[in-house]
């Protein structure tokens, strides 16, 4: 049996700007209508004319009573409330964000699946074994931790497969944490709508809608064939789906790429402000393209090539994996100095690259993001 937790954030975007700005706490903050680029500061609102035309990323929970929600236009957002304070979309400051609450949450689980920006599945079978109220504490653990190095808060859901967790950590929202127990989880699903469960959007919902199944506890107890009859396979997954049965893994980031920037020098060098400015702004290349592919690293490498045409390169394997700028910087000149000092020392340096390699993804909904 397993033991799988679904850690979501709560009001993830929005959160992070009443982090960074605290004196936007309490009120009903939107973040949406355009991306932020380069110079602009996060603390910069957005002009009237480009917010008409944008939509609403994510917004506060004192924002939702007002009735607003992702996707909608921000226009009508703020019809329902002058008042609210908008924010343009910060990326780079939620994949930050994003990789560090990885970094925290990957310390704790057997296997981790980051699913988006702001959410994962962690397999902690063997951390907890069987006891529910010990999958309690430790994810009461994670939460606090989470809030004490990031100040956010996030949603839990704790249960024997992904699909229950998923719709458990959505149940207590915002700072939630929801047990649902093995033999406890058809009564748990059985009076939620459809739409719970993940997959189940508009349409699929509709057709349900027409022969009689709005929750999941009628859909549970359908004919099976009928559903395969209408679905395909999909079908006899949602009647599992809907009785708690899920035998998915956790599956880690199978595909690991790694990326690199080299630079020849146009004369011959051994100078070491030379190489370490050198070896700064490569890391700075690769890092953008981390920033951009939401990408998290654990290698480090430099690559050397010297007067004499020969290559040497030397890596660095860090304890975690990281998206900081600093520590690629650090460890890639750290890497630097080994060459400077070791046995070619004295020799001329043709080229220099850096690589990252060892990567994860920061899946960032990219189809949801306006
Ligand atoms: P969600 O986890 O769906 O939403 P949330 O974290 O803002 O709020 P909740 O407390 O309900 O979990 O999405 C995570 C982030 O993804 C969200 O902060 C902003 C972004 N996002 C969009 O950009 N557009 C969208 O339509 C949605 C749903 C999310
Ligand atoms: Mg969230």
């Amino acid at each position: 049996m397993k033991v799988i937790l679904h850690i979501d954030m709560d009001s993830f975007f929005s959160a992070v700007e009443v982090r960074e700005n605290p004196e936007l706490k309490g009120l009903p903050v939107i973040v949406g209508g355009k991306i932020k680029t380069g110079e602009e500061k996060a603390t910069e609102g957005i002009d009237k004319e480009k917010k008409i035309r944008g939509v609403v990323s994510t917004c506060s929970y004192e924002a939702r009573e007002y009735g607003i929600h992702s996707a909608m236009a921000l226009s009508r957002a703020y019809e329902l409330c002058p008042d609210a304070k908008v924010l343009p979309v910060n990326m780079p400051l939620y994949k930050r964000v994003s990789g560090k609450l990885m970094v925290i949450l990957r310390k704790y689980g057997d296997k981790i699946e980051q699913v988006s920006i702001d959410e994962a599945f962690l397999d902690v079978s063997t951390k907890v074994r069987r006891d529910w109220n010990e999958a309690k504490d430790y994810a009461q653990r994670i939460k606090k931790e989470i809030l004490e190095k990031e100040g956010l808060t996030c949603s839990i859901g704790i249960a024997p497969n992904k699909t229950i967790a998923k719709i458990a950590s959505d149940f207590v929202k915002p700072d939630g944490l929801t047990v649902v127990e093995e033999l406890k989880a058809r009564e748990f699903l059985a009076p939620l709508p459809v739409k719970k469960i993940p997959g189940v959007g508009p349409k699929t919902e509709d057709t349900l809608k027409k022969r009689g199944i709005e929750q999941i506890g009628q859909l549970a107890n359908c004919d099976v064939q009928k559903l395969v009859a209408k679905f395909g396979k999909y079908g006899k997954k949602l009647h599992l789906a809907a009785n708690g049965i899920d035998e998915s893994e956790v599956e880690e980031e199978r595909e690991r790429k790694s990326l690199s920037r080299e630079r020849t020098f146009a004369e011959d060098t051994k100078d070491a402000s030379v190489l370490n400015n050198c070896v700064d702004r490569l890391a700075e290349e690769v890092y953008n393209v981390i920033l951009k592919e939401s990408f998290v690293f654990k290698t480090v490498s430099i690559k050397v090539k010297f007067e004499d045409f020969t290559i040497h390169t030397r890596a660095k394997t860090l304890k975690s994996l990281h998206s900081d700028l600093n520590m690629l910087k650090k460890t890639a000149k750290e890497l630097m100095m080994e060459f400077s000092e070791g046995k070619d020392k004295g020799k001329k340096i043709r080229l220099v690259g850096v690589r990252v390699s060892n990567l994860g993804v920061v899946d960032e909904k990219q189809r949801r993001i306006v």
